[in-house]
């Protein structure tokens, strides 16, 4: 493996101790995966909850050694995308993402990602539903897992060594910064194009993913270059 791994049974929230790692520059190797087989206080974006429970979610944080870039969100998207669909390739024809940070069967959330930023390090928090059949009532209408695609069961440990063995190989790759390649590939996949997105208070239809990551939403005014912020797709939650 080309990547410590630290394996706990519980934390509050797997980026939160990475990052606590990280301060306390007690770390081997410049990649290393923080893997929590529960985690009781998991966060999303602008402070919101990601919910999970033991034994049917995965949850993880990858330790890279990259400043920020908004491409590296995209590509750990990427990453999580080609992992799923290799290993399980009945996934494939259902699975899309969304941009910039989740992964989505139909219209429901499959996967959020969650990046954390120093000047030289990146932690890339990944949530995916495994094996939930039900969720809490904030999110039982936008969550969806993979057993409630294939009902199947998943053991989440030994996905997530393979999605961070991707995932560091595609960092390697890149450097964190979109190839031509890559690019392509996660714009083929992405739900955003050629349908209505809403963000600020405008609207548009999404037509592109740019090299740094943006998505270009074509407006009334013209093109515009969205990095950041909530973007709702038409249709999607
Ligand atoms: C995300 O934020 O989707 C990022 C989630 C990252 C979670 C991982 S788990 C390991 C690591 N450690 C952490 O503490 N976090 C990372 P965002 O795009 O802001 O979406 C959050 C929203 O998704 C919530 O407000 C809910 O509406 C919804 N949500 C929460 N839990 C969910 C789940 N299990 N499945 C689907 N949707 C969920």
């Amino acid at each position: 493996m080309n990547f410590e791994i630290i394996h706990l049974k519980e934390t509050d929230s797997t980026n939160t101790y990475a990052k606590a790692l990280l301060k306390k520059g007690e770390l081997s190797a410049p990649f290393a995966l923080v893997f929590a087989d529960n985690q009781t206080k998991g966060r999303g974006r602008l402070g919101r909850n990601w919910e999970s429970r033991e034994g049917d979610t995965l949850c993880m944080s990858l330790i890279a050694p990259y400043p920020f870039k908004p491409a590296i969100t995209l590509l750990s998207a990427l990453a999580v995308y080609k992992t799923l669909t290799k290993i399980y390739k009945e996934v494939k024809k259902d699975l899309k993402i969304k941009w910039p940070n989740d992964l989505v069967i139909g219209s429901k959330k499959l996967c959020g990602i969650l990046t954390e930023s120093t000047d030289k390090v990146a932690v890339i928090g990944i949530g995916i539903n495994l094996n939930s059949t039900s969720f809490s009532d904030d999110i039982s209408h936008k969550a969806t897992s993979l057993k409630l695609l294939t009902n199947k069961d998943y053991e989440a440990f030994d996905l997530a060594q393979r999605l961070t063995e991707n995932l560091v190989n595609i960092l390697k790759e890149t450097d964190g910064t979109f190839t031509d390649a890559f690019l392509k590939e996660y714009t083929s996949l992405c739900i955003n194009m050629g349908r209505e997105v809403i963000f600020s208070d405008k609207s548009g239809i999404a037509t592109g993913v740019d090299k740094d990551g943006s998505l270009l939403v074509k407006t009334n005014e013209g093109t515009e270059r969205i990095s950041s912020g909530e973007v709702f797709v038409s249709g999607i939650y």
